[in-house]
């Protein structure tokens, strides 16, 4: 038990860390000096992937033993899980909006 509880340990303490990474937003999301179209995309796949990290983040936050088990880590943030999850909200948003 003491390795789960080390284990769940440095994945909060991780997933908080990375909570306060995933929450910034700039202009020049690439930080090169300039804001260009480039920008523009990272500034959509920032609002598109929104639902998936925040459900993946509060997941690995204040569910970190479900987290453990399902093997979700601060890697799936912005990832292919990230976008799964994410596209599913939008579509649940446009379902519920259009009733
Ligand atoms: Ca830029």
């Amino acid at each position: 038990m003491a390795v789960g509880s080390f284990a769940m340990q440095q994945l909060r303490a991780a997933a908080e860390q990375a909570w306060d990474i995933r929450w910034q937003i700039a202009s020049d999301m690439n930080g090169d000096g300039v804001v260009t179209i480039a920008d523009v995309g990272l500034w959509i796949k920032w609002i598109f992937l929104a639902p998936g990290d925040l459900l993946v983040l509060l997941t690995l936050i204040y569910a970190t033993p479900i987290a453990l088990f399902l093997e979700i880590s601060t890697e799936n943030i912005s990832g292919f899980m990230s976008a799964a999850l994410s596209l599913f909200t939008w579509l649940l948003i446009v379902v519920v909006l259009n009733r």
